[in-house]
């Protein structure tokens, strides 16, 4: 945060020497006041590519809302064109133009972008909680408190550019592959497209239901199943065959499988789902013992889903009717009503969930057993934002992300 500076900028502004056309490029011919640091004698005109991986990562990480996100893009933008400016008004500096003298932090501290996202996110987040109706340029301006502040909202454009180009560069997307029952062969890709598998192997057993999760926290999801003689679970740290490396029982016979991070610990847990009375029974570890939720949800015989809706680090969970296409998405593990209610059919394919896109919500998708097409789609509603043929159908589905990437 450069107040003075802006204070100073906003002078000449007034004096008539400087125009609007932005903050960036009256600061160049401002004095130099910090002997640490310099004024900027230039500033790129470009985002680096970088600083918006960072940006956006820490800001998934923090689990905000679109809109904090937008704010942090469009301070961002204003202060520095997504660059890490060792160089400001004064002492700011970084991404943000924070200052050390007004308790941003030290100036290493402020030129870690991780850091300084962290910063500007964790003071956004409670004044986004507090004024549900300010736009995303005015939450960006109690943070920063900018001698112009417009200026926030005016990059509301660039800074959605800005966040869709990020969303491309970072890694943790989901994507999809199927299980072979008649070979007990596992078939991945990792990337939204048909082709070659990247990772195939053999690990499971007759009659396996198959499962996908980030079972130990390593940021890779790998493979797992139930099986459904029994209620016991198998499950593999590596995409591999091998031994399992957990293997408890859970729940009766001829339950269906769901998997998800109920508790944002950052391990995959287990649970299943009694299509004869429509309830979940989830367990947040890998061994045997009681449910520690039940949730009743729907009516009987849906298909059920789960998914971490909102981006909050937690799995909940979901069903989809196959008979008239419609999908009811909690966003809370308890009974309820749907927190999010549409409709997207696709008659005779089993419904998947996934984050395609990276964006720390969990969507939707097809597959289709017959053919081998995945329909996945970015938002809740119908229609496809990817669709390709992976395999030649007869398959079970999965999903997760195979490579940390
Ligand atoms: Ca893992
Ligand atoms: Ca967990
Ligand atoms: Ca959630
Ligand atoms: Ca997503």
């Amino acid at each position: 945060m450069r107040r003075s500076r802006k204070r100073f900028v906003a002078a000449l502004a007034a004096a008539g020497t400087v125009t609007s056309g932005g903050v960036i490029a009256d600061v160049l011919t401002a004095p130099v006041f910090s002997a640490a640091y310099a004024e900027c004698q230039s500033i790129p005109s470009t985002a680096d590519p970088a600083v918006l991986e960072t940006v956006y990562r820490t800001g998934r990480g923090l689990h905000v809302n679109d809109k904090v996100m937008l704010a942090g893009f469009e301070a961002g933008w204003v202060e520095s064109h997504m660059n890490n400016l060792p160089c400001g008004d004064r002492d700011s500096l970084g991404v943000f133009q924070q200052r050390p003298s007004q308790g941003w932090g030290t100036p290493e501290q402020i030129l870690n972008v991780s850091y300084a996202a962290n910063s500007f996110f964790s003071r956004a987040i409670p004044v986004a909680d507090a004024n549900p109706s300010w736009s995303a340029g005015q939450i960006a301006q109690a943070v920063q408190r900018s001698a112009f502040p417009s200026r926030y909202d005016q990059a509301e454009g660039t800074a959605r550019n800005l966040i869709t180009q990020a969303k491309d560069l970072v890694t943790g997307k989901q994507t999809v592959g199927f299980y072979q029952p008649t070979g007990q062969s596992w078939h991945l890709k990792n990337t939204h497209a048909g082709g070659a598998s990247d990772v195939s192997f053999v690990y499971g057993a007759a009659n396996a239901r198959p499962v996908s999760g980030d079972w130990n926290n390593d940021g890779k999801t790998t493979v797992g199943y139930y099986q459904p003689t029994n209620g016991t679970w198998h499950l593999r740290n590596s995409l591999s065959g091998g031994a399992d490396d957990f293997s408890f029982q859970f729940g009766p016979a001829n339950m269906i499988p769901v998997t998800g991070d109920w508790n944002n610990d950052g391990k995959t847990t287990v649970g299943y789902y009694n299509p004869g009375n429509g309830t979940f029974y989830l367990r947040n570890s890998l061994s045997a013992g009681p449910a520690d939720h039940v949730i009743p949800f729907g009516p009987a015989n849906m298909v059920p889903v789960t998914g971490d809706w909102n981006n909050d680090g937690k799995t909940t969970i979901g069903f989809y009717n196959p008979a008239n296409g419609n999908w009811q998405l909690r966003d809370t593990l308890n009974a309820g009503p749907a927190d999010h209610n549409f409709t997207w059919r696709q008659t005779g394919m089993s419904p998947i969930t996934g984050d395609w896109n990276a964006d720390g919500k969990t969507t939707i998708g097809f597959y289709n057993s017959a053919n081998g097409q995945y329909l996945l789609r970015d938002s809740f509603g119908a229609g496809a934002d990817h669709s390709f043929v992976f395999g030649n159908g007869g398959d079970r589905p999965v999903t997760g992300d195979w490579n940390n990437n």
